[in-house]
């Protein structure tokens, strides 16, 4: 038996940037995110009948990921379960700051349902995502997405899809390596030393209205000013941990100074940066050739990809 299932990352406009107390892996608060079109993560479930589960990440085995793989594998199909190779394909950088667990592990969760004919429900099969990698809940949707987080659970819902307001979004490439420091690593050691983790989880409600109903009266500006100033305080948390969390480069200041000169010449035009140096730029569809050109042209910028905004996580033939 073989299925195969495709998802893409998200990127974030209202940030997650902290787990809760008590272990597990649900977030402090709810975030907000759009699902890109034109980055994927495929992957390939097929039964096995070795004793142990198994796993190729761009055509190399990858063991050290293997058990995040498994546990998954597990919350989704039960312990008792038969071993599975899985087969995972991007066609972009991972651990480099573009959600490639979002996009991983929404794959597979909807692979693994179909896999053993479970029919686990959407919720379901969202929360087990998120369980395993935070973002990945979101890319359980297309569109606009936001994951709210309840008292005791979070659930998904979607705000607006790709038709209802086609954004377009430049991703640039400042730097392909491995981030530094894991997101989740990261995330508890902002918890931790941070002096203004508190007052950035105090205020993401507020943030969250103030996105959610830009994107429902399709209120560009009041987007913009939302997902920049939600970003820059997600990093000003990660630059006052102790050590400092820094993983912008110089491409990425570049970047925003170009961002910032696209403004001034009245471009629809807004930027985000995540847990590595990668610049994504949300623009108009009237901007995305000229935000595309002046990006490419930026130094440090190894390449920019253009995306719209994408669909849900789905099984592929
Ligand atoms: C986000 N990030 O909202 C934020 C913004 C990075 C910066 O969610 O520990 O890989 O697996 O739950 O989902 C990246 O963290 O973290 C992330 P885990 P995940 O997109």
């Amino acid at each position: 038996m073989r299925v195969s299932a495709q998802a893409q990352p998200n990127i974030a406009l209202v940030k997650y940037w902290g787990k809760r107390d008590g272990g597990g892996n649900l977030p402090a608060t709810g975030s907000l995110s759009v699902t890109l079109e034109s980055l994927w993560t495929r992957m390939i479930l097929q039964s096995s009948k070795h004793r142990k589960d198994s796993l190729t990440v761009n055509g190399v085995s990858a063991p050290e990921m293997l058990p995040r793989v498994s546990r998954c594998l597990d919350s989704v199909l039960g312990s008792n379960r038969e071993r599975i190779h899985v087969v995972s394909d991007s066609n972009f950088p991972i651990e480099a700051g573009l959600a490639s667990s979002a996009s991983a592990f929404s794959a597979l969760v909807i692979a693994a349902n179909r896999l053993t004919g479970k029919n686990l429900s959407f919720s379901a099969l969202s929360r087990f995502a998120g369980e395993a990698s935070g973002s990945a809940a979101r890319s359980m949707c297309g569109g606009f997405v936001e994951l709210v987080a309840d008292s005791d659970n979070v659930h998904i819902q979607q705000i607006a899809d790709a038709e209802e307001w086609p954004l377009e979004v430049i991703v640039a490439i400042t730097a392909e390596g491995k981030k530094p420091v894991g997101s989740g690593e990261a995330m508890i050691r902002s918890a931790k030393t941070s002096p203004f983790y508190s007052s950035w989880l105090n205020r993401q409600d507020h943030d969250l209205k103030l996105a959610r109903t830009s994107i429902l009266t399709r209120d560009f500006e009041a987007l913009a000013f939302v997902s920049e100033r939600n970003c820059l305080k997600m990093h000003s948390v990660m630059w006052s941990s102790r050590p400092p969390i820094v993983y912008w480069n110089s491409g990425t200041l570049d970047c925003l100074q170009t961002v910032r000169s696209l403004q001034a010449k009245g471009h629809g035009v807004f930027f985000t940066i995540d847990a590595g140096p990668q610049v994504k730029a949300i623009c108009l569809p009237e901007s995305r050739q000229a935000v595309h050109d002046a990006l490419v042209a930026t130094n440090g910028v190894i390449k920019a990809i253009r995306s719209k905004i994408g669909p849900p996580a789905r099984l592929i033939l």
